[in-house]
């Protein structure tokens, strides 16, 4: 398959300025093409890895990728619908900078001739002067036309202020400047980049005399089947840094995938190919209860951002829960595999009875016996029948955390306070 039939087979085509160039640049040359991330904050999301993996393909048949970190666009604020930004420092700006670097170029090949360059737009824009701005880039934007592209048509009846409403400037003048210094002839972003991407074709086509040989494309949001926003667990969104969202949460969240959009996440947040996604599509239809594809896209995806050991220990993780071997997993394992559960502080051992009755996993006395007596209730995995039983600091793991299961799958966590 040509690249620009692979982009379309995987849904990653929403708008196109020239489909005619698109496929004469992406099917029959090798071009510089570039894909911008602000530095809002100091991890990317899943959501940003779609841009990831279509760098990654891009690249993988011969183009070369430069990454934009927006030093200076993240100082500004690209306009949301929901309403004004609040703004960065410069030093929160530039951090989150490095930090967002840090995260891409573990995704991206430096080598070779078509090996990937990061660049950050806050070298260039910081040494333009106000003058230079307004005579030489603001003379070639229309207010009429900024005032009908779709972020900011949707914010003047809430308002917006001169930043967000300049910020398109700025994103056309990176475009410019990657033209003219790398002969960069392709933008890309989400579908709500397109408004800033074809006023970089515009300023391109205004300043050089033609913008024939560049091009942008925009892809869909990725979306549920369901109505629900993708990429956002019950505790928020899901970040590339695992310290805010583990890999065992990304696991969760993927493995869980519907059957409805287990093949669209396949073919865009995976570099899986037609034939590979194919089988698994079978698979569905054929063997559901063996969720390979849901299994597939988990493999992939984590050991894709975390590395194949964090992919293993997600997994060990799973199924100690899922067995009831709670003992082999560490308190930090526990609190974040179980971080959305309910959770009773204590200061000194209980009897397991009262236990049950003062973290409100029973109503009564009777029901704690009753439960405990019938065998519904596991202390850190294992049955305990024993209505003596009681509940102390040596119980805990790590000295910490007692999980107490009642029935098949109600988790309860007790934490012995330090
Ligand atoms: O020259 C540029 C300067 C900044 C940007 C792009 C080119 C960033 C862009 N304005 C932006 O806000 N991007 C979002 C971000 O940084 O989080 C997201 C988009 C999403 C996708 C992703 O970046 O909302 O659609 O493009 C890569």
């Amino acid at each position: 398959m040509k690249l620009y039939d692979e982009l379309k087979w995987r849904g990653m085509i929403k708008d196109v300025s020239n489909e005619e160039l698109a496929e004469n640049l992406l099917n029959n040359k090798q071009i510089s093409f570039y894909c911008g991330f602000d530095p809002t904050t100091a991890s990317l999301t899943i959501g940003n890895f779609v841009q990831v993996i279509r760098i990654c393909l891009l690249q993988k048949y011969g183009h070369k990728p430069i990454v934009l970190v927006g030093g200076a666009t993240g100082l500004i604020g690209d306009p949301k619908q929901t309403g004004e930004r609040k703004l960065l420092t410069l030093d929160e700006s530039l951090k989150n900078a490095e930090k967002i670097k840090e995260q891409l170029s573990k995704f991206v090949d430096f080598e070779g001739d078509n090996g990937a360059i990061m660049v950050n737009n806050y070298d260039w824009i910081s040494n333009i002067s106000i003058i230079e701005f307004l005579r030489d880039y603001g003379k070639n934007f229309n207010i009429n036309y900024m005032l009908a592209k779709d972020t900011i048509a949707s914010r003047l009846e809430t308002g917006i202020s001169y930043t967000e409403f300049s910020y398109m400037l700025i994103q056309s003048i990176d475009f410019l400047t990657l033209y003219k210094k790398y002969n960069c002839q392709l933008q890309f972003g989400g579908s709500d980049q397109w408004g800033n991407i074809t006023a970089g074709l515009e300023l391109i086509r205004k300043t050089e005399g033609n913008n024939k040989d560049v091009l942008g494309i925009s892809s869909p949001l990725l979306t549920k089947s369901d109505g629900g926003k993708f990429g956002k667990s019950e505790t928020g969104a899901l970040w590339l840094d695992k310290e805010k969202t583990s890999p065992y949460e990304l696991y969760q969240f993927l493995i869980n995938s519907s059957d409805d959009d287990v093949i669209n996440y396949l073919k865009s947040l995976t570099l899986l190919g037609k034939k590979e996604i194919d089988i698994l599509a079978e698979s569905i239809k054929n063997e559901p209860e063996k969720r390979l594809a849901a299994k597939t896209l988990s493999k992939e995806v984590v050991s894709f951002i975390h590395g194949e050991v964090e992919y293993n220990n997600a997994l060990r993780i799973t199924e100690c829960l899922f067995n009831g071997n709670i003992k082999e997993l560490s308190s930090k394992e526990i609190e974040n595999a179980l971080k959305d559960v309910s959770t009773t502080v204590i200061k000194e051992a209980k009897v397991m009875v009262d236990l049950l009755v003062d973290s409100n996993i029973v109503l009564s006395k009777r029901e704690a016996r009753q439960l405990i007596m019938g065998g519904a209730i596991m202390i850190n995995g294992e049955k305990t029948t024993d209505l003596d039983t009681i509940i102390n600091r040596e119980n805990a793991i790590d000295n910490k955390y007692v999980v107490i299961r009642k029935g098949k799958k109600h988790y309860f966590l007790i934490k012995f306070e330090i």
